[in-house]
């Protein structure tokens, strides 16, 4: 569905000075991409390399620099490798021949921030006594290497392959539908529409459903109510642009199925359950709160911009005034997010799943609520209930989480 690149794996390659990272990414990925010397302290900035590595295929390596030891934890050097741990799928923590609080802090890092990681036990070729450390190691997957002779290199990439998480692929609709079942697409025809053609999203729903060998019939919201009394059988599946869904949801029956591409989006590009919960943080904002619109692309904005006016002025509206709103648009998950209430993110056309669900964990970490436009949207609409009727499995979790919160 995706290009390759849209599953390109971070992985961060963490430890002391000296321990041997760079020499081991070089060895890795059979390239001379970091500079290596018996200097301490050679890396000084994180070096990023994209590239494929068989088995693990396409990947971004991130050589940091190194600690020296736990009384040298720079914060400088700390906040650096945070920055790099936000991104990465995957961590390697390459080891020398000794152990303490540095690494105790890598490893307690990764566990906190839920990234798998696997520790190379650098060096083989010196036949250093390793008995101790493999006493801190035993309980994780970990392997001796050589950089200098490439031993257990072939066994490195295969370990990193095997504990790299796997990338789930989310249909955009084609498994709430079946074979010869109906669906109908509400496409708003207006301003905002680029000319002469469908937008992504749209298009998208269009060839899954053809993919699914099921019917689809598109429709501007004016016809919409023609459309229903003319089928026979009514749709399994409405889809309505976010922004008119109050006013589809009236035109169609409550026992249709109906849900918005935004939340279709949210689901194949994100996760839909996050965003749900990040949106119940509307009701904590006040006039003194903080809202950061952050956009992934840096389009030019329209008159009627969803992202820069409409939310913003649904939210106040619902407040009741006062909220500072942020807009922070570009690729880069934003650094400067201190007293931020609430993030609403856009639906992410530029992103791929892996870059998104990526962004996601980056405000989760930071214990900021993130929700998107559609979600918001509809949920300021009042109809957010109902356009996730179609996901019996988020609307379950969503339940399971409330549970909890009541018990807490
Ligand atoms: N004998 C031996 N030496 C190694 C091995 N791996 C790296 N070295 C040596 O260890 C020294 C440090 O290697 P680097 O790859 O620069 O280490 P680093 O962890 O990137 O260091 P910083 O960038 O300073 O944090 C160099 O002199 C390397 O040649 C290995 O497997 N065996
Ligand atoms: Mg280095």
């Amino acid at each position: 569905m995706l290009t390759t690149g849209g599953y390109r794996k971070y992985l961060g390659f963490f430890g002391k000075r000296n321990a041997g990272k760079s020499s081991l990414i070089n060895r890795l990925v059979g390239q001379e991409i970091s500079i290596v010397s018996e200097q301490p302290g050679t890396t000084t900035d994180p070096v990023y390399k994209s590239l494929e590595i068989h088995p693990i295929g396409p990947v971004t390596v991130i050589d940091t620099p190194g600690v020296d030891d736990a009384g040298e934890l720079g914060e400088l050097r700390v906040e650096r490798a945070k920055r790099v741990l936000y991104k990465i799928d995957l961590a390697i923590l390459v080891v020398d021949n000794n152990w303490n609080d540095y690494e105790e802090w890598l490893i307690n890092s990764f566990k906190r921030m839920d990234i798998p990681f696997v520790i190379a036990l650098n060096k083989s070729d010196l036949n250093h006594d390793h008995t101790d450390i493999l006493k801190h190691v035993e309980k994780f997957p970990h392997l001796l290497v050589s950089a200098k002779t490439g031993e257990g290199i072939e066994k490195l990439r295969e370990l990193i392959a095997k504990e790299l998480p796997e990338e789930e692929e989310i249909p955009l609709l084609s498994d709430l539908v079946d074979g010869g079942e109906i669906v109908l697409l509400v496409v708003p025809i207006d301003l905002g529409a680029p000319k002469g053609r469908l937008i992504m999203p749209q298009v998208e729903a269009i060839r899954e459903t053809l993919d699914r060998e099921a019917i689809c019939i598109v429709v501007k919201e004016r016809e919409l109510r023609w459309a229903l009394e003319k089928l026979k059988a009514p749709p399994a599946l409405v889809v309505a642009d976010s922004h008119l869904i109050s006013r589809i949801a009236a035109d169609v029956p409550e026992e249709i199925p109906l849900t918005t591409f935004s939340i279709l989006e949210a689901r194949h590009k994100g996760d839909l359950f996050e965003l749900v919960r990040g949106a119940k943080a509307i009701e904590n904002l006040t006039s003194e709160s903080k809202v950061v619109i952050m956009e992934a692309c840096s389009h030019v904005p329209l008159v009627e911009d969803i992202g820069r006016v409409k939310i913003p002025r649904w939210l106040t509206n619902h407040v009741g005034g006062g909220i500072e709103f942020e807009i922070k648009s570009g690729k880069e998950f934003p650094e400067d997010l201190e007293n931020v209430d609430m993030i609403v993110h856009c639906g992410g056309c530029t992103l791929t799943r892996a870059m998104m669900l990526r962004r996601l964990r980056e405000a989760k970490r930071r214990g900021i609520p993130i929700s998107n436009y559609g979600v918001v949207i509809s949920y300021l609409h009042g109809v957010l209930d109902r356009v996730l009727n179609p996901f019996p499995e988020v609307r379950a979790l969503l339940e399971e989480a409330n549970k909890e919160s009541q018990r807490t």
